[in-house]
């Protein structure tokens, strides 16, 4: 169910509180990662604009073709994959958050990028508007991505750690699977609550066909939450 209006409003005016608040953290000459969802698209918007107006030169790379494609729409100078590649810092969206900074990702489907640039970047700045901020991780369904192949083992493994999986759909056409930009299959584990994310992420990590979990450990410095009106900075 949808919530009403008036609140999904003012979920979306969070979301651009905590992109405009993030936009200020970008200094002139910055490689940046660009994340994915609605609120990493707010920040890219802006930040379109202030490349447009000669406000900031940057590099980017993002998290997403979609992500690129609004990039490269918005005229934000794209930087391929190369070997050295870092990033000054990456600015990216969350599914949930706890009080040390440990998230779930991975709900618009970009998991994997997302973590190789978060990997990649001296500074990863998540923002979220204030429905993001948990006391515990795992109400929000856990996703992964998995090589097609091993789909059946996968679910057999995830069932047995607790988190019944469910193969994501695609959105427009919901008989066929929904893919990642890679081609693979997302599973979504509904672990409810997850008492020990480090733990779990090893047992993710070692089921052949997992190619990457939703969990985001010690990799976020810093998160702009907007609360209301306000946007606070949450550090681990
Ligand atoms: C992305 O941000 C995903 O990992 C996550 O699903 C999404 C959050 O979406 P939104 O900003 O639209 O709430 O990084």
């Amino acid at each position: 169910m949808l919530p009403p209006a008036s609140a999904s409003n003012q979920l979306n005016q969070e979301k651009q509180l905590a992109a405009a608040a993030a936009l200020r953290w970008v200094r002139d000459g910055m490689i940046l990662g660009l994340g994915t969802g609605s609120t990493a698209a707010h920040f890219i918007t802006l930040l379109g604009e202030a490349v447009r107006n000669g406000q900031l030169r940057v590099q980017a790379t993002a998290t997403s073709q979609a992500s690129e494609a609004q990039a490269r729409e918005l005229g934000i100078p794209l930087l391929e994959p190369r070997r050295g590649l870092r990033f000054d810092l990456t600015v990216d969206g969350a599914d949930e958050l706890d009080p040390q900074l440990r998230l779930i990702k991975g709900g618009g489907g970009a998991l994997l990028r997302e973590k190789i640039l978060a990997t990649a970047s001296e500074y990863l700045l998540i923002i979220a508007d204030s429905s993001k901020l948990v006391p515990q991780l795992g109400q929000f369904p856990l996703p992964l991505e998995v090589v097609p192949f091993a789909l059946p083992w996968v679910l057999d493994a995830v069932a047995e750690l607790g988190g019944p999986p469910v193969l994501r759909h695609n959105r427009q056409n919901p008989q066929e699977p929904a893919r990642s930009d890679q081609g693979n299959l997302l599973v979504d584990c509904h672990f409810n609550q997850i008492s020990d994310p480090a733990q779990l992420a090893t047992q993710l990590q070692t089921i052949p066909g997992v190619v990457e979990h939703g969990l985001f450990l010690g990799l976020a410095r810093a998160a702009l939450v907007t609360q209301g009106e306000q946007v606070m900075v949450a550090r681990p």
